[in-house]
């Protein structure tokens, strides 16, 4: 093989074929920016791709381990190629949209669970495009430790990734991209001053989901998690914030597997990621008596709480015997139940009989995911207004988006947990509807996300549930830094 060119030649390269522009540039961050790079042009120049794609692999220290690569869409995927084929280092793609949400996958390729994936990139600002290339492989089983860039925009990419568990390599800064461009007589030294400038004022540029993670910053549009566990009047309302905070988790995972056994055993293995394990008992043909009191066993050792989606939708007196009596029993073993208020607010009543005494919460359904349903508009502010009038057993919402409701946000002391996420947006074949976990706590103003198929159809579960549990929390981090 050739020997490698050096730094010096592949900046005069780029700057030859115009890939690097000097001017006043809006970035997609939204900054502007003195200098602008475009990396998408070298597939128009095979040699110096080529040329590229060798000597970014070889910038990696031969220290890291790695199996396989992937380029970050679009303008990486040439270079990842390229570092595939002469390389004969397997390959793998991320969808950046993924349109048939039924089969689709977020990676294409072959790959096993516990591989390690690194990240190839054209060139990182704030980390935030290899952020959102990591998360799917992460979900998907991989490890990623190592991102290889060709340029390092010294914006804070680095900082972010580290954070994230990625360490960042880079072929060269933009510092030194343009002291080698003015010294070989490029660029003047005013545009080299210029762009140094920006540079130093320009340090950070925040990646979007990450955020220091630390408790004491925890606020929701002015009100902490803590401080939401004060003002609940229900207990469970209250142990639920509580939670939250000790474990550091929003997520709810909706446990809708097969058996009653693979429930026990998804509780066990997601249950430190967890603030609450979501059930839908009347799936389960193996039901005995003593389910209830088996997860309540995995909930107390994992610290997190039982909600039965039983969607109670009958006339008070008839949900009372639903709640208490059957073969499930629901009220011995759920902390929490919710309802439709289609039959009014007497379901509540009914519910808050058998419910208030076990100290049980509640949770309204103001709002569905699936694509084409009736809870909106009145119905929604109906169930607000249901909810105002029970806060000592109603706990919150299950709700799409709250954040859009009139007046909100509502009462603080009301939860609102939002089904219908995953890390892809799209849906499934029958009309469930699906948002990312930054999307539904971040943009939506919702408190905890419930995730069933995304976590429970991972070949790791509990590696996934832990990344959906870090880029929840992240979110909400996010939102607070945010508001505060
Ligand atoms: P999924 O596999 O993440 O799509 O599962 C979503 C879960 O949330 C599943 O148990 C549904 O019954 C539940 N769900 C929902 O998807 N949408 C709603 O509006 C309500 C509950 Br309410």
């Amino acid at each position: 093989m050739a020997s490698l060119p050096s730094t010096e030649s592949l900046i005069l390269q780029l700057h030859d074929i115009s890939a690097v522009k000097f001017g006043n540039f809006k970035l997609k961050s939204g900054i502007s920016s003195p200098i602008y790079i475009d990396l998408r042009l070298i597939v128009s120049y095979p040699t110096l791709l080529s040329q590229i794609s060798q000597t970014l692999i070889a910038t990696v220290p031969s220290s890291t381990r790695y199996d396989l690569i992937c380029g970050v869409p679009y303008t990486a995927l040439p270079i990842a190629t390229c570092i595939s084929t002469s390389n004969d280092l397997p390959m793998l793609m991320r969808r950046k949209e993924v349109k048939d949400y039924g089969t689709a996958k977020a990676i294409e390729g072959v790959f096993k669970p516990d591989q390690v994936c690194l990240i190839i990139e054209d060139l990182v600002t704030s980390g935030g495009s290899v952020l959102e290339t990591a998360a799917p492989l992460r979900a998907a089983g991989l490890k990623v430790e190592d991102a290889v860039v060709l340029i390092d925009r010294e914006q804070g990419g680095r900082e972010n990734l580290e954070e994230n568990g990625i360490r960042l390599h880079s072929l060269f800064r933009l510092s030194e991209m343009v002291r080698v461009l003015k010294e070989k007589g490029k660029v003047g030294e005013e545009t080299e001053l210029i762009v140094l400038k920006f540079l130093e004022e320009n340090r950070k540029v925040a990646a979007p989901p990450v955020v220091p993670n630390s408790v004491e910053k925890v606020k929701v549009r002015g009100l902490a998690l803590e401080e939401r566990a004060k003002v609940s009047k229900n207990p469970t309302g209250k142990r639920l914030f509580e939670v939250m905070v000790q474990k550091q988790s929003n997520l709810c995972v909706a446990a809708d597997v097969a058996t009653a056994k693979e429930l026990l055993d998804i509780a066990e293995k997601v249950g430190p990621e967890i603030c609450l394990l979501k059930t839908h008992v009347d799936i389960l043909p193996d039901f005995t008596p003593d389910f209830g009191s088996k997860l309540r066993s995995i909930a107390d050792k994992h610290n997190f709480l039982i909600f039965e989606d039983r969607k109670f939708a009958d006339i008070g007196n008839t949900v009372t015997m639903q709640y208490e009596g059957g073969i499930f029993r629901i009220l011995d073993w759920a902390d929490i139940v919710n309802c439709h208020i289609i039959s009014g607010p007497g379901i509540v009543d009914g519910l808050k009989l058998k419910g208030l005494p076990h100290g049980r919460g509640l949770l309204l359904l103001a709002e569905m995911s699936s694509a084409g349903n009736f809870a909106r508009g009145d119905y929604t502010a109906a169930a607000v207004k249901i909810a105002e009038e029970h806060s000592d057993f109603v706990i919150g919402f299950i709700s799409v988006n709250p954040a859009s409701w009139p007046g909100a946000p509502v009462n603080p002391a009301f939860i609102q947990a939002t089904p219908g996420v995953k890390m892809v947006t799209g849906g499934d074949a029958l009309g469930q509807q699906y948002n990312t976990p930054n999307s539904v706590i971040y943009d939506r103003g919702s408190d905890i996300i419930i995730v069933g198929r995304g976590i429970i159809k991972a070949a790791n579960p509990a590696e996934v549930a832990h990344e959906y549990r870090r880029q929840g929390w992240d979110a909400y981090l996010a939102k607070c830094s945010n508001s505060s």
